[in-house]
């Protein structure tokens, strides 16, 4: 199978596959570069023939549909969306450090922002007779299946029908222009701007549009947040907040925890992300959070407006005489809300969501 050479990635879990990069790179470029986009799967990687590859639409439609990929080529007009796509877990490691967590330590790192192309979603619901709208979900199932607590199943998930014909959600083929490595999804994969990544299917065998969200394990019994005074032994999955959209979040890429720098003016960088709001500010601090000043938000493409799928890179220079310092960073969005100073205050035992003021600790002497 043609697995991406990922050696040079942190890499979590093998089998199933789970691995990041360091900050650092992930920073490099504000389109991610496929060496450096982190892989969550929860099985294999399926082979699959884009000769042989169908495509069902089915449930509550008009028109069922059993589509190849050139059907979606000829049929449908291309579409385009620049979009982060960030796991539920990614910086679980600072909740893992308050208490016990389940799931993979990712670092800032599960989070990756790429041009995808293809066509919308919208279309191929309407083409197949979309027929119900109000309070409807859409299913969808991978071709990878994988180990659940409840047995072997089919990795899938569901959207409200309401996010589904956005016309940012697209039935993707190629990532920043390229086609869509296997890891990623190839041939095709879901991608659901501004939500969690569990959502955004890869390896696209079938969509459903049904009455209830999804009964698949891992929309249904996973991915869920839980209340602090919540354990593994006491979840009810019913009771769990089905994880959809992305909070505010930020985090600072360079330099990297732990860092020995000399003494003078040194560049943070990083990145803030809010799922669908654009950032307004965001706010640096070298004493852990007792004073702050403003980084600057970079410009890309089309300018930060029109980006509110993406997230914004900022920077600032700090002078840091000698000794130990923290550093910190915290974005704000455009209602004026903030990110919470403490992970504590947003521990959850399955890890999710974390997204508390990001900080760096670095010894400059
Ligand atoms: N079919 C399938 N789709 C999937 C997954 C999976 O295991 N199987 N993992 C999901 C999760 S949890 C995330 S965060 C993203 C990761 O996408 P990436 O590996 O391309 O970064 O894919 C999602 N889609
Ligand atoms: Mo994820």
């Amino acid at each position: 199978m043609d697995l991406r050479p990922d050696a040079d990635l942190i890499v979590h879990s093998r089998t199933p596959l789970n691995a990041e990069p360091p900050l650092k790179r992930l920073r490099a470029s504000f389109l991610t570069a496929a060496d450096d986009f982190y892989i969550r799967t929860h099985g294999e990687v399926p082979d699959i023939s884009p000769n042989e590859y169908r495509l069902s639409v089915g449930g509550g439609v008009a028109k069922p549909l059993d589509l190849s990929l050139d059907d979606l080529g000829s049929g449908f007009p291309r579409a385009r969306v620049t979009a982060t796509m960030q796991c539920a877990g990614n910086r679980r490691a600072d909740l893992a450090a308050v208490a016990p967590v389940s799931g993979d330590p990712w670092a800032p790192g599960a989070i990756g922002t790429a041009e995808w192309q293809g066509v919308a979603l919208a279309e191929v619901l309407r083409a197949a007779g979309l027929r119900s709208m109000a309070g409807v979900h859409v299913a969808f199932e991978g071709f990878d299946e994988g180990e659940t607590r409840d047995g072997w199943s089919a990795f899938g998930a569901s959207i409200p029908v309401e996010k589904a014909l956005g016309p940012e959600v697209l039935l993707a083929d190629t990532m920043n222009g390229a086609p869509l490595r296997p890891v990623h999804g190839a041939p095709l994969r879901l991608v659901v701007p501004g939500y969690a990544g569990v959502r955004s299917v890869k390896w696209l065998k079938s969509i459903t549009v049904q009455a209830e969200p999804s009964r698949n394990f891992h929309q249904a019994k996973d991915y869920k947040l839980f209340p602090p005074n919540v354990s593994a032994k006491t979840a009810d999955p019913d009771k769990g907040m089905t994880i959809y959209e992305m909070p505010l979040n930020s985090a600072i890429c360079e330099p990297a925890d732990g860092a020995a720098l000399t003494p003078g003016p040194t560049r943070l960088r990083g990145y803030a992300v809010c799922g669908g709001r654009p950032i307004a500010r965001v706010d640096v601090s070298a004493d852990g959070g007792r004073h702050w000043r403003q980084a600057e938000l970079e410009e890309h493409g089309a300018g930060r407006g029109a980006q509110a799928w993406a997230w914004t890179f900022w920077n600032a220079v700090i002078d840091l005489p000698e000794g130990p310092h923290e550093l910190v960073v915290r974005a704000v969005d455009i209602a004026g809300q903030t990110q919470p100073a403490d992970p504590a205050d947003v521990w959850n035992h399955k890890g999710y969501l974390s997204a508390a003021w990001h900080r760096v600790r670095v010894n400059v002497g």
